[in-house]
């Protein structure tokens, strides 16, 4: 079956549930006589598409403004400090400015990575991909630290991740000599840098950059397959580091979290940022029947606000580097070429677009760690929703363990002679 053919058959159930959307908005919650899903056989083995399967407290996705956290658009928390867009995700309203310095002062003091980490970093493969550390490390960050409660869990990964992330680059790199010591009186992102410590780059403007993508990244409603992935292995009560781990490697794969690492590679190939070429280019990877990356979504039908907002930062910040004018132009032509095919449900860009761009601009160059960003940020968002999932709905009964239903194909009952 198509993609249009599963958004046509889901088009009634899709309907029911912006009804309930649009009430839910309006404060009005769901009852238990709502009708959600008209289910046919249309809807098997089309990866969940549309299905509603529960609820979610930190965030939600519309087609025409894409994510809101806790109620707020995106394009309105984007300049917020990360910490408090933690705070945020993890109990639903903003911080005041004394609860956001408490909050910083928190995750300060639960930043600590034990030692054993860097033996275990040591050890790993140089040429595995920086996306396997990540999970190596969340999960050896379990061994060593976990506290067997969800909140008090989530919260130390939060806090522990500038620390690991900067020893992953620092290890794998083989700059292993003179590790600054973690400076616990900066905030996160400083953390990394600090850690990280390149030489000759404008450490300000990476710290801007690093925040507006934490900010943007950290959640995606509940059923983006990292999110979805992590909870249902939290369902099963493995600890909160465990299911992390499991939600970095769904966001490992190229359809996922790793398209922004394709996407950069994708915008460097282009090689020129003129509309005529640049189109060519782009019919050229239609034709071959590769994707044009930094286009396109499962749910939003309009530009991603999170590229409209990386786009304008661009704008300010490097509108005269060769790869943001390569996008700049891609933005303009790409959706006329996607929208000549009727198939494609949303020619418009995506949050991969210009990310890349930002991050080679600041002096964090080499692609293939592009997308432990997006784990670092996402580790927010899915630590909020583990606990909600746990320790919060149900009347703080949490939910069941996952169990789908999937129904036989091509298995007659039969016997051993
Ligand atoms: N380039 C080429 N083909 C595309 C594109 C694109 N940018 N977008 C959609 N299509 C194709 C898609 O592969 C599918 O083809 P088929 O019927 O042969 O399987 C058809 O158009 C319909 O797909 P949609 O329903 O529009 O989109 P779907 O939900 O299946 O996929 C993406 C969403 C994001 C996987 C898809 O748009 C894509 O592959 N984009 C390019 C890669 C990319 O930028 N990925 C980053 C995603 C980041 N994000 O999700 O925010
Ligand atoms: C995300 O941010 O997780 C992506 O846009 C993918 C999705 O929402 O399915």
């Amino acid at each position: 079956m198509s993609i249009a053919e599963i958004h046509e058959s889901n088009k009634s159930s899709v309907d029911l549930i912006r009804k309930c959307l649009t009430r839910c908005l309006r404060g009005v919650a769901l009852s238990q006589d709502d009708n959600l899903l008209n289910l046919t056989s249309a809807h098997l083995n089309i990866g969940l598409r549309g299905i509603p399967v529960g609820t979610c407290r930190t965030s939600f996705v519309t087609p025409g403004e894409g994510v809101h956290y806790c109620g707020y658009p995106i394009s309105e928390l984007a300049d917020f400090l990360p910490e408090d867009i933690v705070y945020l995700l993890f109990n639903k309203e903003l911080p005041s400015e004394e609860q956001s310095e408490e909050f910083v002062k928190e995750l300060q003091s639960r930043g600590n990575v034990p030692d054993e980490i860097n033996t275990i970093l040591a050890n790993l493969p140089r040429d595995g991909h920086p996306m396997d550390w990540l999970s190596i490390g969340i999960h050896s960050l379990g061994m060593l630290a976990k506290q067997n409660d969800w909140t008090e869990d989530a919260l130390d990964l939060v806090a522990k991740m500038p620390r690991l992330l900067g020893l992953i680059f620092r290890y794998r790199e083989c700059r292993t000599d003179n590790i600054p010591e973690d400076d616990l009186n900066l905030n996160l992102v400083e953390r990394f840098t600090h850690t990280l410590d390149f030489d000759g780059v404008d450490r300000e403007a990476m710290n801007k950059i690093l925040a507006t993508y934490l900010v943007l990244h950290m959640d995606h409603g509940g059923g983006n397959l990292s999110t979805f992935a992590g909870k249902a292995v939290a369902s099963g009560h493995a600890t909160v580091y465990s299911s992390m781990a499991g939600a970095m490697n769904a966001l490992s794969g190229p359809l996922h979290g790793r398209a922004n690492q394709s996407c950069f590679e994708f915008v460097q190939s282009i090689g020129t940022s003129d509309p005529v070429e640049v189109e060519a280019f782009v019919r050229g990877e239609l034709a071959a029947k590769r994707p044009v990356f930094g286009f396109g979504h499962a749910v939003l039908r309009a530009e991603d606000p999170r590229a409209t907002v990386q786009f304008a930062l661009g704008e300010k910040l490097c509108p005269n580097d060769q790869y943001f004018k390569t996008i700049r132009t891609l933005r303009e032509v790409a959706p006329r070429v996607l929208s000549e095919n009727p198939k494609i449900s949303n020619p418009n860009a995506n949050v991969d677009i210009a990310s890349g761009t930002l991050l080679n601009y600041v002096g964090l160059t080499k692609p293939e760690y592009y997308t432990t960003f997006f784990g670092w940020a996402r580790v927010a968002g899915i630590g909020a929703q583990i606990i909600d999932e746990r320790v919060v709905m149900r009347n703080g009964k949490g939910i069941p363990i996952y169990r789908p239903k999937y129904i036989a194909e091509a298995q007659t009952l039969r016997h051993i002679d």
